[in-house]
């Protein structure tokens, strides 16, 4: 079974982070998202919030599971049989931290890196362009799922929908 691993924080999960994990699952039997459990005190929804909402978007996608982690995503991978991580590249600004990542990955267990080019409509976006837009109440419709739209929505108040 060829298996990957989607990892990140997803806090909260964006149309960017969606448009990679469909990818992976049209080239993988299964993908496991992984979900960083311990984000920094700077995160704006909680582990099971984060996990229920990418349970919500990924329903579509039989083979796509949804797992936490904590600690390193080489032992998280290893633990799990998981050969390959699926990330996407958004510009030259991500490229050099995720090159380091990558190397230093494959040479802790051998873990490969697979990176798939942006959808150009996404290239600019992240979780944190939208947490900061929509905490000032600017409208993010189109970036995020409806499930994130209303959490974003009722975190902050009027204006993100
Ligand atoms: N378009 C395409 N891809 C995107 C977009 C977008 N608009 N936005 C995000 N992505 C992809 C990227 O591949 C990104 O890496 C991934 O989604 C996750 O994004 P975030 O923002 O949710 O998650 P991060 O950056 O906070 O997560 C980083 C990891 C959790 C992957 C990393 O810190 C990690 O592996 N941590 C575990 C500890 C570890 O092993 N450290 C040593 C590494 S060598």
């Amino acid at each position: 079974m060829r298996r990957c691993v989607c990892p990140g924080s997803f806090d909260p999960v964006t149309n960017g982070h969606l448009d990679v994990i469909e990818r992976a699952a049209g080239l993988f039997d299964e993908v496991v998202v992984g979900v960083l459990t311990n984000v920094s005190k700077k995160g704006l929804f909680t582990y099971e919030e984060r996990v229920g909402m990418l349970q919500e978007v990924c329903g579509h996608l039989p083979q796509v599971r949804i797992e936490g982690f904590h600690g390193l995503l080489v032992d998280f991978a290893r633990s799990n049989d998981i050969p390959v991580v699926v990330k996407g590249l958004r510009a030259m600004t991500d490229f050099d931290y995720e090159l380091s990542m990558a190397q230093m990955n494959h040479r802790l267990t051998g873990l490969e890196t697979f990176f798939v080019a942006t959808n150009p409509e996404y290239s600019y976006l992240s979780s944190s362009l939208v947490k900061e837009v929509a905490s000032y109440g600017g409208d993010v419709t189109g970036l995020v799922p409806k499930v994130v739209l209303e959490r974003l929505d009722r975190r902050y108040g009027e204006g993100t929908s």
